[in-house]
């Protein structure tokens, strides 16, 4: 029995603070007809994929920030993304910041079916960076400034033949962001991220992003007995180098594609879905070897 399945990481290159929704999108639509002559039935866009990464820049009103939200999706920017994935047969997973009615700011990640229909959402919970504007940096990272915590949990939702969950750029840090996907069922997750190569409080790290990035999805993956598509946002961005290293990882830790530019790049990768039982049957299998009796300083309040 196999459930496989051709997945694609669609990373980005760098968007310009001028550049237009409809220019990022039209190089989605590019990229998701790429992966598309792969046979891939599955396309992963970058976390806040539509515009540059705004969180680099500080603004005393808030407000000011809002121009780089979106109030509905899909809405007349997107709009062609959603038509081709459904032309084409093939869903997606899109990131980008979302402006609610009640005028919440989450940074959130979204699932579409080959038919363009959302069938997911994730807003991001793990908040990098500071609330106010720290002048010593070569950039700033107000993640913390303009986003809300994210508020949907960890979910894990039926598609593509299997359990797919969501996570977004420092989630992928945190271990037990990995846990609660694998403990929700999640067989595939699939992140977009923007990580500047440097990282102003210890940039005697900075050789190290791409491990890091490598070191913390591979964990999760094998940990958690399921797969990940991982996608960059990347290069130079309005004066801030972002890490590519877009890869697709196994159950086993392997990592089955990586990307080779800082730009416009699609991986691919077939996976299968059954493969998780190999690790989740046996070494991480929870019921029989977890001891959350054990595990009570994890979930205690922080203060
Ligand atoms: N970016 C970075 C990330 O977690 C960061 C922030 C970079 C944190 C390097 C720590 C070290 O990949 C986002 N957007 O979360």
């Amino acid at each position: 029995m196999s459930r496989k399945l051709i997945v694609a990481g669609a990373q980005l290159g760098p968007i310009a603070k001028d550049e237009p929704r409809s220019s990022a999108v039209a190089r989605m639509c590019e990229l998701m007809r790429t992966a598309k002559t792969r046979g891939a039935e599955l396309v992963v866009f970058p976390e806040l994929a539509l515009t540059t990464f705004f969180p680099r820049w500080y603004s005393e009103d808030r407000a000011d920030m809002d121009l780089w939200f979106e109030r509905e999706m899909p809405n007349a920017d997107t709009q062609p993304l959603f038509d081709l994935a459904k032309e084409l047969g093939v869903g997606f997973h899109l990131g980008f910041a979302e402006l609610t009615a009640e005028g919440r700011h989450f940074n959130t990640a979204i699932i579409v079916s080959a038919e363009g229909e959302i069938v997911g959402k994730y807003r991001k919970i793990h908040l990098p960076g500071h609330f106010e504007e720290e002048p010593w940096r070569a950039f700033q990272h107000l993640e913390k400034r303009y986003f809300e915590k994210g508020d949907l949990g960890f979910p894990v939702y039926e598609a593509f033949g299997g359990k797919v969950g969501m996570c977004i750029c420092n989630d992928r840090r945190w271990p037990e962001t990995w846990r609660m996907l694998g403990l929700g069922g999640a067989e595939l997750v699939v992140l977009g991220y923007n990580t500047p190569l440097h990282y102003p409080p210890a940039p005697e790290h900075d050789h190290l992003q791409y491990f890091h990035n490598e070191l913390s999805i591979q964990a999760g993956c094998y940990q958690n007995g399921l797969w990940a598509v991982a996608v960059a946002k990347a290069g130079m961005e309005e004066g801030s180098e972002l890490i590519g290293g877009s890869i697709i990882v196994a159950p086993t830790g392997e990592i089955l594609a990586k990307a080779a530019t800082s730009g416009d790049e699609v991986i691919t990768a077939e996976i299968d879905l059954d493969r998780c039982v190999e690790i989740r049957a046996n070494v991480f299998n929870f019921g029989l070897h977890r001891e959350p009796q054990d595990y009570a300083a994890i979930t205690a309040p922080k203060d």
